[in-house]
């Protein structure tokens, strides 16, 4: 018999689908979550108590806890995330694909008797505000405690979603589990569960709306709210509703007059989404708020214009790199009620990453996110120094306590988009910013995004140029080249008022590796240059590639030192030989698309010919 914890509710079709995963899983108990704080501290202390969790220095990080994953379970799994349409061309050439009955033939197996000794948690949420017409809601089932509370703080949770959901309300089913079931009253004994790789499945299923996740508990793979419905099955939604679903920060940009401009931007993985969510302007008089800093999902409003909420409420963010100086409304949206994934601790009790920013007391030792002790300078067989903090550590922090976002943030209605930027890691050849001449040129733009490949997925190369389009590589869930017909789509939509679009690239280097542009609160400079040109104003000059700011449309005032007349020429040149390099780069990417729209193999043939001139 499964113990029953709580009242299940008055939603026959839910009931009926929980319990049939509960016969198939056969948890010890099931759990209706409620969303409220005593459940969030209960499984906190619950988890502090059996060694999964540490519980920090309630004096310098009040009300956090610590968690350090098995080291195979860092990152997102993309080799083993897929799209299971019910044909493979609909999944396309950059998802994975398994017929979706054999599929759900694999992972049955799998999840037979795989919360043995585990409580099975069912959580309602909200992805957008309860209650909007924008939010959708999802239920996820979980055997980890640690995905509910971070579904807490990414998500809302809870009775007020059931209100909603009423008796018969649509959700989306989701259904995770960490894939190490408990036999004859083990337990986990503070270790890390999760399944061998191997066993790893993310899987979407695009007709059905449904998501089935096995073996991983970490981020993305885990909290299923947040890359697999609200981008992996919400661009299906959108594709077939008119809508965009898409992996973007929304920041609220106020010049000194006052005038109020919304942007949002496509970067890769762990490439300055949040960064740029929450800059602190180094230019005096203006003003960045936060609405999102990962996923937008926008409407036409009646007015023409493209509306956009965040259907997150918190903040996955990548630690290392997070400090006073880089990121401060970061760092005070996790100074409490926090949950820090792979950060290392300190002897004081309080958490330690690389680039924190933090000096350490001499001689001082860390327990590393291994568990083991790290000494300061410490260096491994090769040489090379050992990293305190894994690379794609992470901070889960409630938006409400983010010093900067945004009065409005939850607007139901959205706000309405002036710009989109695309941008990503491209140490040469792409400018610090430039304009598309166009929406179809500005598509382009987004379908050829690259960057240097980061930490936030497991299995690719790093320190090599990955294509990413839209910065949904990993996140589109259907055909890419059907993704890119609907982004041209949107802006045939008739009275559209379309953004403007740009690409940044705050990660220029020079030859021998120093940063040409400073980056973070200095980003400020170029965000206003987008907000003149947005008003038609702002000074360009027309390249090959698009609109350039000329070297002095930068503002510079009181960083002329730092950033000198010959570094903005370099970040602001068009570099020919580059590009050309470029393009070669772009076609060898573009073979990959069997769906690709030919006004985009307009745009590639145009750049060849103005590049050729
Ligand atoms: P995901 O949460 O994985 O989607 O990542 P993200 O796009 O939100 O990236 P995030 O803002 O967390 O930045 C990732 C890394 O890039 C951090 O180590 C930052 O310090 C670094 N970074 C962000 N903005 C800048 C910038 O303007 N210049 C430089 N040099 N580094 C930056
Ligand atoms: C990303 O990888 O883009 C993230 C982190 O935002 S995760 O939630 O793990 O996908
Ligand atoms: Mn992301």
């Amino acid at each position: 018999m499964i113990k029953q914890l709580n009242a299940a509710p008055d939603h026959a079709k839910l009931v009926a689908w929980v319990n049939e995963w509960a016969e198939l899983c056969e948890p010890e108990a099931i759990y209706w979550c409620d969303g409220t704080n005593t459940e969030y501290y209960g499984l906190c202390d619950e988890m502090v108590k059996s060694g999964l969790a540490v519980r920090l220095n309630s004096k310098l990080r009040p009300d956090c806890v610590l968690f350090k994953s098995d080291p195979s379970d860092v990152a997102r799994v993309e080799a083993r995330t897929y799209i299971a349409s019910e044909k493979k061309e609909d999944a396309g050439p950059t998802n994975n694909w398994i017929d979706p009955v054999e599929l759900k033939k694999e992972m049955r197996a799998l999840y037979k008797g795989c919360m043995h000794g585990r409580t099975m948690y069912v959580i309602p949420y909200s992805m957008g505000p309860v209650g909007s017409n924008i939010a959708k809601i999802g239920v996820e089932i979980t055997d980890s405690a640690y995905v509910v509370i971070n579904m807490h703080v990414m998500t809302r949770v809870g009775n007020a979603v059931l209100d909603v959901l009423g008796k018969d309300g649509e959700f989306v089913p989701c259904i995770h589990s960490v894939g190490k079931p408990l036999e004859n009253g083990a337990s986990d004994n503070g270790i890390w569960p999760c399944a061998p790789m191997d066993k790893k499945y993310i899987a979407q299923f695009p007709e059905t709306r449904e998501i089935w996740s096995f073996g991983s508990g970490y981020g993305g793979n885990a909290i299923l709210g947040k890359k697999c419905l609200a981008l992996r099955i919400a661009t299906v939604q959108a594709r077939d509703e008119g809508w965009m679903a898409e992996h973007m920060l929304i920041l609220k940009l106020t010049n000194p007059e006052g005038k109020v401009k919304y942007v949002t931007g496509a970067f890769p993985s762990a490439c300055g989404k949040t960064n740029l969510a929450m800059l602190i302007p180094t230019l005096p008089g203006w003003k960045v708020e936060t609405i999102g800093d990962d996923i937008a999902w926008m409407k036409f409003g009646k007015d023409g214009r493209l509306y956009a909420i965040n259907p997150e409420n918190g903040f996955f963010g990548v630690a290392p790199g997070t400090s006073m100086h880089s990121n401060k409304n970061a760092m005070l949206s996790c100074a409490k009620e926090t949950i820090f994934t792979n950060c290392a601790l300190r002897e004081n009790g309080d958490i330690w990453w690389e680039g924190i920013e933090v000096p350490l007391e001499p001689g001082e030792k860390l327990i590393d996110w291994k568990g083991n002790v790290w000494e300061q300078g410490q260096v491994d067989a090769d040489g090379n120094k050992v990293k305190a903090a894994h690379p794609n550590a992470r901070f889960s922090a409630r938006a409400k306590n983010c010093p900067a976002i945004a009065s409005n943030w939850e607007d139901p209605n959205g706000v309405p988009i002036d710009a989109f930027l695309f941008g990503g890691r491209r140490p040469s050849t792409l400018p610090l910013v430039y304009q598309s001449m166009s929406w179809e040129h500005g598509v382009f733009i987004g379908s050829t995004v690259g960057s240097e490949v980061t930490a936030a997925a497991l299995d690719v190369k790093a320190g090599t140029v990955r294509r990413d389009p839209f910065a949904m590589l990993p996140f589109c869930g259907y055909n890419m080249g059907d993704y890119f017909q609907h982004w041209l789509d949107i802006g045939k939509v008739e009275g559209a008022k379309l953004p403007k679009i740009f690409c940044v690239n705050w990660f220029r280097k020079t030859a021998d590796g120093r940063w040409l542009w400073p980056g973070f609160g200095e980003n400020s400079r170029v965000l206003k240059w987008i907000f003149e040109r947005c008003d038609g104003e702002g000074k360009a000059v027309e390249t090959p590639i698009g609109f350039m700011p000329t070297t002095d449309a930068i503002d510079r005032s009181g960083i002329e030192n730092e950033v000198t007349d010959a570094d903005i020429a370099e970040l602001l040149t068009f570099d020919k030989e580059g590009w050309k390099n470029e393009l070669a780069m772009i076609k060898e990417h573009y073979k990959k698309f069997d769906r690709l729209p030919k006004a985009l193999a307009d745009q590639l043939a145009q750049l060849e010919e103005r590049l050729a001139k």
